[in-house]
């Protein structure tokens, strides 16, 4: 109420102000008009009379001087004329005048001595008058000279009637506006302020109890009053419904998880689980590939962070898993259904290939997914392109996938599907319109942007409808949940629970959750006792000799920010050159995807960058970085993690990155420190590494330092406690985290 008082008063005092400024200009401006009009009458009437009357006055013709006074005198406003002698005495006035005049007014007096017109507004008998005075000369000789004033006395109280009556209507024009401005005021305030923010008091009451709704739509409009406060309180929602959601999922995790996950307990999960089912996944890149190597066939496991993680949970439960056969000598190895049992040295599941041409893959994968997709979810400042036959073949391809898995699970009910990453968005839907009945879980193994970024896909509503046809997405952290949640709610009509985290579009439900992948930590361990003799030996096969071994295995690609890291290591070497000659840095570097132009020219500008360092710093058996191009075999990594004083992940941006994780986990003696990128989804768990930002070169040579000086005790807890919560978040929780939100959906 007190407000609303306020608000009128200040109203009213506003225009109170500004009509009274306004009528006063107005008055002002009339009152002068109406003065100046008065004016120019008397000189237009003085001019008239005051022939005649010199010569009425020389010729001593008096009474025709008074008849003529007479009848001029009678004129509307005018109160009467008189004519003054020389030295101001009355010789003629109307009738009307007389008593007035008995005494020469002072304007009369100040025209004849200074022979000159004079006016004034004056008072005579509390009458105002308005006297114009205008000297007479005879020219009878040949000088003029004075013979007295012609007076004329204007009735001017007229002025002040208009001017009252000007105040009377703009006090009246005051009132009305002032009633009508507070009236509608007052509606303003109850229907548009009021009313909504009552709505929204409920609103946040209920949401006080736990009710998390959409803000009603008559609070929320966008551009509104109340918007700013709407969008304000929907994201401190979601964020404590995120936080919610989180405490309760660590509770119920806590409470089933007992003991650590790892092969033997998976497989027992899956079996009751599960039962007899199976276990489908469906991803572009197949765990196992077989090439030539000469006369030989060989299998190699393609390097990845899909692969690396999904082999395990494969090899503990049986199932199938479908991926393009990209070896070249695939075919020759697999059965008439193009299926081969895998691992090759103790078989547990089947792969099976799905054959792509030479158009689809340059199509599907190499355009759409790694020239789109890709660079569209990482914002690395790599342009993506879209082309629509790439679109097109990128539809056919995902066709060709759910068809393969369609096939297998003719016989199966409610199978389960694991649909991974990006280049099988479609997948889901290409399912469920056949077989309604699959469970599927669609897991995004790289960053979701925001709404703004992703909507640049010129195919976003289909990739999204694609996607929401699983009953579960996962993403690797919970700020890429929510950015998928937001690009939903830009682009598709559909019902967001930010409580639950789940989307429904025409009847079908959608959870979404975060799943951060990791490793096993069996897959990793390494017998350390004798680590100083490996150190030397690895070093000696490498022809180097160095006090101080870092460590970086990534696939050659731009979102890694290994030319970053190389930059870092150079500026370390320069703003510490004691670390010139004790400091080698190994990079494994597996070429990627080298049929797009992109990932050509970083591999050469990594390789000339680490030649440019090199020779900057090298010396007899010291060489700053050594660059191994090439594939290795795990088995070949793991003991370099194991030797390594540092490992240095400088990602751009990176949906987790296992090598983090698989640096941690073959550190069972607690040694060794991470240097880790804030863009990688692997710092939001691992608090205990040094945190760069791959950008800053300079923070980026001392994070160096600070891995190679930090003492050993503190370093060694920080060890102990990022293996400890990997040894606890293993591949196999991942999996069966996955397992168990997909059932229960
Ligand atoms: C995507 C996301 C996410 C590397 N060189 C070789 C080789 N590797 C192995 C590493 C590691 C894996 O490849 C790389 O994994 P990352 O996680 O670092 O990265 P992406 O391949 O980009 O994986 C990523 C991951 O999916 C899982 O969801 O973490 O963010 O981008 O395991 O050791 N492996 C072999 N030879 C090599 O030369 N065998």
């Amino acid at each position: 109420m007190k407000l609303t008082f306020r608000l009128i008063f200040s109203l009213f005092l506003g225009i109170t102000i500004v009509v009274a400024i306004f009528s006063y200009i107005q008055i002002t401006d009339e009152r002068d008009r109406l003065q100046g009009e008065i004016e120019r009458r008397s000189i237009i009437l003085a001019e008239t009379l005051k022939e005649s009357i010199v010569t009425l006055i020389e010729t001593g013709q008096f009474d025709r001087l008074n008849r003529i006074l007479e009848k001029f005198g009678s004129r509307e406003r005018l109160k009467g004329v008189a004519v003054f002698d020389a030295l101001g005495n009355v010789i003629s006035s109307n009738s009307s005048l007389k008593s007035q005049i008995s005494k020469p007014p002072v304007e009369v007096i100040n025209a004849l001595a200074e022979k000159s017109p004079k006016s004034k507004f004056i008072k005579i008998d509390k009458e105002k008058l308005y006297i114009y005075v205008t000297p007479l000369f005879s020219e009878a000789f040949e000088e003029e000279y004075l013979i007295g004033a012609l007076a004329f006395f204007q009735d001017s109280s007229y002025i002040d009637i208009r001017v009252k009556e000007l105040w009377k209507q703009n006090l009246i024009r005051l009132l009305a506006l002032t009633i009508s401005i507070v009236a509608v005021s007052i509606i303003v305030i109850k229907w548009n302020i009021k009313a909504p923010i009552v709505r929204m008091a409920e609103w946040l009451k209920e949401l006080r109890k736990g009710n998390i709704n959409n803000p009603p739509s008559d609070i929320y409009v966008k551009g509104d009053i109340l918007a700013p406060l709407v969008k304000e309180v929907t994201s401190l929602i979601k964020t404590l419904s995120m936080i919610k959601a989180k405490a309760e999922e660590e509770e119920r995790l806590r409470a089933t998880s007992n003991s650590l996950w790892n092969a033997e307990k998976l497989k027992e999960f899956i079996r009751e689980e599960l039962g007899n089912k199976k276990l489908y996944i469906l991803s572009n890149r197949e765990p196992y590939m077989h090439v030539r190597d000469g006369e030989q066939i060989k299998c190699i496991v393609p390097p990845g962070g899909l692969v690396t993680a999904l082999d395990p949970v494969m090899k503990a439960c049986d199932g199938v898993w479908i991926a393009h056969g990209a070896g070249e000598a695939d075919r020759e190895v697999v059965d008439r259904d193009d299926k081969i049992k895998v691992p090759p040295e103790r078989p547990s599941y089947t792969l099976k290939r799905i054959w792509l041409t030479k158009e689809e893959e340059k199509r599907y994968y190499y355009g759409f997914s790694n020239e789109g997709l890709w660079p569209l979810c990482h914002i690395t400042y790599v342009r993506p392109i879209f082309r629509k036959d790439d679109w097109i073949e990128y539809q056919r391809v995902n066709e060709k996938f759910a068809n393969a898995l369609l096939d297998e699970i003719k016989e199966e009910s409610s199978p389960l599907v694991l649909v991974q990453d990006y280049h099988l968005a479609l997948v889901p839907l290409l399912i469920k319109q056949k077989r309604p009945d699959a469970k599927i879980a669609l897991f995004w193994h790289i960053p979701w942007p925001n709404p703004e970024v992703f909507g640049i896909c010129p195919w976003a509503r289909e990739i999204l409808i694609g996607m929401l046809a699983a009953n579960l997405i996962g993403f690797h952290i919970q700020f890429y949940c929510n950015n998928f949640l937001d690009t939903v709610d830009r682009f598709l009509e559909s019902k967001i629970d930010w409580e639950h985290f789940s989307i429904e579009r025409r009847g079908h439900v959608t959870t979404v959750r975060p799943f951060p992948i990791s490793v096993s930590i069996e897959d990793f361990a390494f017998d350390s006792h004798n680590k100083d003799e490996i150190r030397k030996k690895l070093l000696k096969e490498l022809g180097i000799k160095a006090d101080y071994i870092a460590v970086g295995v990534d696939r050659i690609d731009y979102t890694k920010g290994i030319l970053e890291r190389f930059l870092g290591i150079e500026r370390f070497l320069e703003k510490y050159p004691e670390f010139v000659g004790k400091f080698s840095f190994i990079q494994f570097g597996s070429p990627s995807r080298t049929h797009i132009k992109q990932y050509r020219e970083i591999m050469e500008a990594v390789e000339e960058l680490a030649d440019k360092i090199n020779w900057k710093f090298q010396g007899n058996s010291y060489k700053p970085i050594i660059f191994l191009k090439g594939h290795y075999p795990h088995s070949k990594i793991i003991p370099f993690y194991k030797i390594a004083d540092v490992c240095m992940v400088t990602s751009l941006h990176d949906g987790m990155n296992l090598v983090a994780k698989e640096f941690v986990a073959s550190k069972d003696d607690n040694s060794g420190m991470l240097i880790l990128s804030q863009f990688a989804g692997a710092s939001r768990e691992f608090k205990d590494a040094i945190i760069i930002n791959p950008y800053d070169i300079e923070s980026l040579a001392d994070a160096i330092y600070e891995a190679l000086t930090m003492d050993e005790e503190e370093k060694r807890e920080k060890m102990a406690r990022m293996r400890a919560y990997i040894i606890e978040r293993n591949i196999y929780r991942w999996i069966r985290d996955i397992i168990v939100a997909l059932v229960s959906v």
